[in-house]
């Protein structure tokens, strides 16, 4: 395996499991494609407890927090993730997103409008067209040292 070219004034982006969840690969899949996109990524795995994520990324200060979830709680999980993080000025504006397998209704929308009014910038719940939208979406933020990107993720939800 080569290792992809990073682009010059990429952001660190932070790949992260919630506190309950204990799957690993989709975190592994995760940081293999922000990293081909030419991003450096910082995965903290799985079983990450909220204060942890906190702190690494208040540490980091990164462009871009990316949360993977497949257990079938993270939608409940990630309500008290994002509130934390949005409680810490550094990384109010900070783009966070999540994605996976996100409940266990099979209801692939049901967690998104609660997600997004919580403070995630983009929901990419598994079904259509979630991985290529995440991809669009990695590709917009903003190099390193630039301000944070604003309202531009609103519409890059997935959908079933
Ligand atoms: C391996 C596995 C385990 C292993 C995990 C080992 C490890 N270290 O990773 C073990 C045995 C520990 C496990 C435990 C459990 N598991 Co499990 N597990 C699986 C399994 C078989 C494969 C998961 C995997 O690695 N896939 C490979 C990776 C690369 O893909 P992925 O995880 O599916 O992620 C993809 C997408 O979801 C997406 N994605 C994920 N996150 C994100 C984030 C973003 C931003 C984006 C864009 C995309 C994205 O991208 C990935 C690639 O397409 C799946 C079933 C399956 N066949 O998928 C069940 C599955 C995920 N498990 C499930 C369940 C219920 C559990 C348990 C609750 C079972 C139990 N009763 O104990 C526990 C939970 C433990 C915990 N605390 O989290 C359910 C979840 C159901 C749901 N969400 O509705 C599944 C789907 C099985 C099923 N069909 O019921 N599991």
């Amino acid at each position: 395996m080569t290792t992809p070219d990073l682009l010059p004034t990429a952001p660190t982006v932070v790949v992260s499991g919630v506190a309950s969840d204990s799957h690993t690969w989709n975190l592994v899949f995760l940081q293999l494609l922000v990293e081909e996109l030419g991003y450096p990524v910082v995965n903290l795995g799985p079983c990450v407890p909220d204060e942890v994520l906190v702190e690494r990324c208040r540490h980091l200060r990164p462009g871009l927090v990316v949360i993977g979830t497949v257990n079938g709680h993270g939608g409940q999980d990630a309500l008290r993730v994002i509130e934390r993080l949005r409680g810490v000025p550094e990384l109010a504006a900070t783009p966070v997103v999540i994605g996976g397998k996100l409940g266990v209704s099979g209801d692939v929308s049901r967690h998104t409008p609660a997600l997004l009014a919580a403070g995630f910038d983009a929901v990419f719940e598994d079904g259509g067209e979630a991985i290529a939208d995440f991809r669009r979406f990695v590709h917009a933020i903003p190099p390193a040292g630039r301000p944070a990107l604003s309202g531009a993720a609103q519409g890059s939800e997935a959908t079933a």
